[in-house]
């Protein structure tokens, strides 16, 4: 279990640090991707460490709040978030959210929760970054109730449209499964997740937001779904994975597929070297769908880091990662408390 922790956190780093090189690329050919990967090899490189983003950034303070309080406690995750965003504000935040952790840095605030809530008219954003940090939520509790109530309280902090904490807590319980070996059954997996999304798209506020933005009904579960189908086809192109399931910043778009790359490459692919383990394919696979990569990466690195554990992650790519270190040391804290639990 440890090791699964362990995993999850690295992965993350992992994912954000090696897809920050091709985010926002249309087309990435894969020989691009295994060559990228390839280099990591090479410790005389000289272009140094890959740098960490916004993803692991806010997951840091996630975590660092939520050992420090040793519960979920808004007022100081969101100081957490303010003040690491004033430290370090060129990490890549989206353009939205930046507005929201300025309003978080005033001493005069009273509702942590309302700059989430005046985002984009009003609306709330529905962005990915909600998703991107709620790793931890799975490492800090253990109850199913608790990972979905909490992931979803630290998320609406930035995103408070039901599309981006609903996609926060999709990939909280993505990691929550996979840390108790979930993905051992492939399609169990994606039914739970898919019964878990139904009920929480029925509330009236998801149902209303979905309207709005012209989505179907349960638009997690009709992506869920349509993630199980390309489970079933015999052959998935990369072009049918960006149709179907996008590789956008919306959590929409990014949380479902994350959850795809996990799944296709439980078992070997086609084009990708067979020297690698799960955990190098379903980073590499992520990558080559272009888009969002570090934030893809990095959401589909936690959940297979929690399936693999820390010891498929090559040393290799670990000393090449910014903050690998330090994700470690916060997975090896959240496992105590999750133990005392
Ligand atoms: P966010 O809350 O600013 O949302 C990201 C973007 O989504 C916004 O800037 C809008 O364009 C759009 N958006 C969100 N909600 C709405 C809405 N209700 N109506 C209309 N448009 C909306 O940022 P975030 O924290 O969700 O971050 C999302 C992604 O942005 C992450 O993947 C992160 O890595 C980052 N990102 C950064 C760069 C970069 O400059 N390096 C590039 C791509 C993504
Ligand atoms: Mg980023
Ligand atoms: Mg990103």
């Amino acid at each position: 279990m440890l090791s699964r922790f362990r995993g999850a956190l690295v992965g993350a780093v992992l994912g954000d640090c090696i897809g920050g090189e091709f985010e926002g690329a249309v087309d990435v050919p894969l020989d691009r991707v295994l060559q990228h990967l390839g280099a990591l090899e090479d410790d005389t490189r000289g272009d140094g460490i890959l740098q960490y983003s916004d993803d692991t950034a806010m997951m840091r303070c996630v975590a660092d709040s939520l050992l420090t309080r040793a519960e979920f406690d808004e007022l100081d995750m969101a100081r957490r978030f303010a003040s690491e965003y004033k430290l370090a504000p060129g990490r890549g935040y989206g353009s939205g959210v930046i507005q929201v952790l300025r309003k978080l840095a005033s001493p005069h605030l009273k509702d942590v929760f309302q700059p989430a809530k005046a985002q984009f008219g009003g609306r709330g954003s529905f962005g990915n970054g909600g998703a991107m940090r709620a790793a931890p939520f799975a490492l800090a509790f253990r109850h199913t109730a608790d990972v979905r109530e909490f992931s979803r309280l630290g998320a609406t902090l930035t995103h408070s449209c039901s599309l981006g904490y609903n996609g926060a807590i999709l990939q909280a319980l993505a990691v929550h499964l996979s840390l108790q070996g979930a993905l051992a059954l492939p399609s169990n997996f994606i039914d739970r997740l898919i019964s878990e999304m139904e009920q929480l798209e029925k509330e009236e506020t998801a149902q209303l937001d979905a309207k709005a933005l012209n989505l179907s009904e349960l638009p997690y579960c009709t992506r869920l779904q349509r993630v199980k189908e390309l489970m079933e086809r015999n052959s998935v192109s990369i072009e049918d994975v960006i149709s179907e399931l996008g590789n956008g910043i919306a959590a929409l778009q990014s949380v479902p597929t994350a959850i795809f790359c996990v799944l296709h490459c439980l078992e070997p692919r086609e084009g990708l070297p067979e020297q690698f383990g799960g955990l190098e394919m379903t980073i590499a696979y992520s990558l080559a769908l272009g888009g969002d990569t570090d934030t893809i990466a990095c959401m589909a690195g936690a959940i297979a880091g929690a399936h693999y554990g820390i010891e498929s992650i090559p040393q290799s790519w670990q000393k090449s990662c910014e903050g690998v270190e330090e994700a470690d040391a916060l997975a090896k804290r959240l496992y105590s408390l999750y133990t005392t639990q």
